[in-house]
């Protein structure tokens, strides 16, 4: 299967619940834009969870263009689509690499958001372009978390860094970029406990994770990737803007947009928390997994 059609097929609830709206819009053959029909496309976009504020930015757009005429489908899904990938263009590759020595990552976000699986998802799309990968398993609080991540590890042919049980996370995380810095891997992935914003002194433990691998390559942790289940809506965005405010982020992992016909969050969140989406996840498997791109996602979104 071909990347957009995955990421059609991933958004799929999404795909549906847009077209039939979009079918219901344009009942007619044309439509005059009036304030009714804005109304309605207003009513559409909103629907998706982009977002007041991009719904409204592109029913302007709209209303600027069209107010008074009468308009087919593609017009109108033509300047929606364009105004949706400019709202959400981003700059610079889904990973910033190290110049030199392995690059470190980071996964945090809430329990359950999927930060073990985007791991898992990341080590088989990186290793498949040849990238050699070191796991380090910083998540010490659950016996069954340290296991859950070996076993990927197993599965994908990949080292796994762990502790003692309840060992603290930051030596964890220290020992797999020291164990990442000898075997001159390409990439240290860790995976932290999940944690609410609120939760001071979980969110300082993060802090020492940062610092603690910064001691063994200065500009470590290269990127911090805050995991979000997409399925989570307004709830996720709220957490995601209170998360990066105590803890520096670099970019988002959406997850489980299989799981939702409100697909378009990942317009909210480039738009309300500006970070940028850097991958998404599709599914369960090590597979359904895609670098995000906004322009494929948005024509998918309205294919
Ligand atoms: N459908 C679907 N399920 C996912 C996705 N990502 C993770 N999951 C599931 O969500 C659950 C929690 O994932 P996990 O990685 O353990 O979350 P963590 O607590 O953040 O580490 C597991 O059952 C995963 O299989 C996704 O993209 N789509
Ligand atoms: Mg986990």
């Amino acid at each position: 299967m071909g990347f957009f059609d995955k990421i059609k097929k991933g958004l799929n609830r999404t795909v549906q619940v847009l077209q039939t709206d979009v079918r219901d819009l344009f009942k007619t053959d044309g439509r005059l834009v009036d304030a009714d029909f804005l109304q309605d496309l207003f009513e559409t976009l909103v629907r998706t969870d982009m977002g007041v504020e991009a719904a409204q930015s592109a029913v302007d757009e709209i209303k600027a263009q069209f107010r008074g005429r009468v308009v087919i489908k593609d017009d109108i899904l033509g300047v929606v689509k364009s105004k949706l990938k400019s709202l959400m263009a981003q700059e610079g590759p889904a990973i910033h690499f190290a110049q030199s020595g392995p690059t470190v990552v980071l996964f945090v976000g809430v329990n359950g958001a999927g930060k073990t699986t985007s791991i898992a998802k990341l080590t088989k799309a990186t290793t498949e372009l040849g990238n050699s990968v070191i796991l380090g398993a910083a998540d010490t609080f659950r016996a069954a978390a340290v296991e859950q991540l070996q076993i990927w590890a197993k599965r994908l042919g990949v080292e796994c860094v762990s502790g003692p049980a309840r060992s603290d996370p930051a030596s964890v995380a220290h020992k797999a970029v020291a164990r990442a810095i000898e075997e001159k891997a390409d990439l240290c992935l860790i995976d932290c406990a999940g944690r609410l914003h609120t939760q001071k002194n979980l969110m300082n433990e993060l802090v020492k994770i940062k610092r603690v691998v910064g001691k063994l390559i200065p500009e470590a942790p290269h990127e911090t990737f805050l995991v979000l289940d997409a399925t989570t809506g307004q709830n996720g965005l709220n957490q995601a803007k209170n998360f990066t405010e105590a803890v520096d982020c670099t970019g988002v992992i959406l997850t489980k947009l299989d799981g939702t016909a409100k697909g378009g969050v990942a317009v909210a969140i480039r738009q309300q928390v500006g970070l940028p989406v850097r991958y998404i996840g599709l599914g369960e498997s090590e597979n359904d997994f895609e670098a995000f791109n906004p322009d494929d996602f948005v024509e998918a979104m309205f294919s």
